[in-house]
């Protein structure tokens, strides 16, 4: 029934069935997220990690209408190269994908895709979640019902201050999405290492988030995991400088009325302005870490299989 619809690359399809570890990635990082040409480097070098440590990247969008999972390094520089490729979440896979055109895939349509293919794995930079201001904008992620009913784990840099960090956690307590922190009691701020809030649990080795997630499913608790990394100290920023940005930018996305789906590039774009590229570095340098543990925790599950 998938067969008109999801294409693997070769190299995708013949790890999963011979149950190779395979690491999804999204790809409006790549479209919406960072600038050509870092954008495509970035996802290039990513793969690169996931190879070298032992798994296989499945860089994951939509093309012509196709849901593909592995994206040929063609594909990836088209992604981040068209200036008009859609943002797609849940909501807009059906009209992309009907009318064949091109969509970047979020966390959420990312997790639906790797489910389709069967890859449990996914690597990325930040979730969406609940906006600051949600009370009355209701600006909440489609990522975080996606993390409630897809079982996918996502490892992720804890998440961003552009949104509201408590009641994100707040949200994913009740959807029962477990957050596990890796080697950390405290959830990541993506930038900086330090949120104010703690994790649901601490685990040390990518052995033991293998045996979490496992249990989880073989239980048939549905929905996903997050997997908070905090960015290697070297790149970390000052939690209060950056703070201070994000509160410049979330007051001109409020005083230039930017709503939906655009706030989210939009807060990115800003944040990445007003640091001079520094937020970019951090950035990139996160998802290079968060890369090398998605394919540890990876190869860890395929051996329990
Ligand atoms: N956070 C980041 N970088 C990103 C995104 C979030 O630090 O590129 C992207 C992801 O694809 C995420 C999406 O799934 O933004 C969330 O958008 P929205 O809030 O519109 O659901
Ligand atoms: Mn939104």
């Amino acid at each position: 029934m998938l067969k008109p619809y999801l294409y693997m690359s070769k190299e995708v399809e013949e790890a999963l069935k011979a149950g190779q570890p395979v690491v999804a990635l999204e790809s409006t990082i790549i479209s919406h997220g960072m600038p050509y040409p870092k954008n495509v480097e970035t996802a290039l070098k990513v793969e690169e990690i996931i190879r070298n440590h032992g798994a296989v990247p499945a860089t994951i969008g939509i093309i012509g209408g196709r849901l593909i999972a592995g994206l040929s390094p063609e594909e990836i520089d088209h992604m981040g190269k068209a200036p008009d490729i859609a943002k797609v979440s849940r909501r807009d896979i059906p009209y992309i994908v009907a009318n064949k055109k091109d969509g970047a895939t979020t966390v959420a349509s990312t997790m639906i895709i790797a489910d389709l293919a069967g890859i449990k794995i996914f690597a990325t930079g930040g979730i969406g979640g609940v906006h600051r201001g949600a009370e009355t904008s209701m600006d909440i992620s489609a990522d975080l019902e996606e993390l409630s009913s897809t079982g996918v784990a996502v490892i992720c840099a804890g998440a961003k201050s552009i949104l509201d960090i408590g009641l994100t956690l707040e949200y994913l307590e009740t959807k029962g999405v477990p957050v596990l922190g890796n080697g950390t009691d405290e959830l990541p701020a993506f930038y900086s290492r330090k949120s104010g809030y703690k994790v649901d649990y601490r685990i040390d080795t990518p052995e033991e988030f293998a045996k979490v997630l496992k249990t989880k499913w073989d239980l048939g608790l549905k929905g996903g995991a997050l997997i908070a990394n905090p960015i290697p100290e070297a790149y970390s920023m000052d939690a209060d400088f950056i703070s201070g940005v994000i509160e410049k930018a979330v007051e001109e996305a409020n005083a230039q009325g930017i709503k939906g789906k655009e706030t989210t590039p939009f807060l990115l774009a800003k944040v990445k302005e007003i640091t001079g590229g520094d937020s970019l570095e951090a950035n990139i340098q996160l998802v290079y870490s968060n890369a090398e543990l998605a394919a540890k925790i990876a190869v860890e599950l395929s051996k329990l299989a």
